[in-house]
């Protein structure tokens, strides 16, 4: 029937569909889903990458049988030097945005990003040029700190300072910890998290990147796009469950982000753009 052919076609969807409707202006809200995957060539390294990610150093550094409890609440209120330290060993200011990020921050540019939703706490995403009104930090970032008890803001330079000395910052009022505002195990996510959820229903095009989708509720995201969105997923590894696969138009790529991203660029004819845009940021 009609109906089955068209469902065929439909399912035929491919990364050729991907450039010529991208080149012909067809997507105008693009969401974009990101994870530790994407600043990885940037030097962080992600949690769950097998032996360079973080999880597999702190199993083998510290001899830990279960290190997400380095972004427990529980034992950072009990003992903070732990996260304290891992602070200590990065330069979070230090690093910077990789393609894929600056990819996203052409999108904004053309006018075509709906919104990017991020896990990363890293805030490359600014540097990449992209709107801060676009971002949804859905894990908060590195840009403030809080005291993780009766919620008072802190500076994040005094915070550091602290750090730098091998001090632990206590709240004046609870004694409690203080911590940057990235959200630990057993915290609730900023309410922008939920706020901005109704933007993803207008999504044209869904991009997901460098992200395991392990991580509840964020990895509930892709099935908020409406059922006819096209949804890209870039990945180095297979991801075990994409929530939204099985809809009509979804197509993966595998491979390095960045490598995937360059080579978009160059079948979107966008490179000349490309370039001008990072030399600007
Ligand atoms: P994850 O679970 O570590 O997954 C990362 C995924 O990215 C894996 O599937 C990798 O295969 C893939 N990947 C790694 N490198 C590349 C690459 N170059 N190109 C393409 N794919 C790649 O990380 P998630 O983000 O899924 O998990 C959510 C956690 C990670 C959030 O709570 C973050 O706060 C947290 N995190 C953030 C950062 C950061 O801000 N940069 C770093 C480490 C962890």
């Amino acid at each position: 029937s009609g109906n089955f052919t068209s469902d065929t076609e439909e399912m035929n969807y491919t990364a050729k569909d991907l450039v010529e409707n991208l080149k012909n202006g067809k997507y105008k809200n693009i969401t974009v889903l990101t994870g530790a995957g994407i600043s990885v060539n940037a030097g962080i390294p992600d949690f769950r990458s097998p032996k360079i990610g973080l999880y597999a150093t702190l199993k083998e550094k510290y001899g830990m049988d279960d290190p997400t409890e380095i972004f427990s609440l529980q034992r950072f209120i009990k003992d903070p030097t732990l996260f304290y330290n891992f602070f200590r060993e990065q330069d979070w200011n230090s690093y910077s945005p990789t393609l894929t990020h600056y990819f996203i921050g052409l999108l904004d540019y053309k006018g075509l990003l709906n919104v990017n939703y991020t896990q990363n706490i890293d805030a490359l995403e600014l540097k990449a040029g992209i709107s801060k009104e676009k971002v949804v930090a859905a894990h908060g970032n590195m840009s403030g700190a809080h005291c993780p008890k009766c919620g008072q803001s802190k500076n994040i330079k005094t915070f550091e300072e602290y750090v730098k000395r091998g001090k632990i910052w206590r709240c004046n009022k609870c004694k409690c910890p203080i911590k940057p505002t990235v959200v630990f195990f057993g915290e609730s996510l900023p309410t922008e998290f939920s706020e901005s959820m109704d933007k993803i229903k207008e999504s044209d095009l869904g991009i997901i990147i460098g992200t395991s989708l392990a991580v509840s509720p964020f990895n509930s995201l892709p099935e908020i796009f409406p059922r006819d969105t096209s949804i890209v997923t870039i990945n180095r590894e297979p991801i075990k469950h994409i929530p939204a696969l099985g809809r009509p138009k979804c197509i993966t790529l595998e491979g390095d982000c960045d490598d995937v991203i360059s080579n978009l660029i160059k079948d979107l004819g966008w490179e000349q753009e490309f370039k001008e845009f990072i030399a600007a940021q």
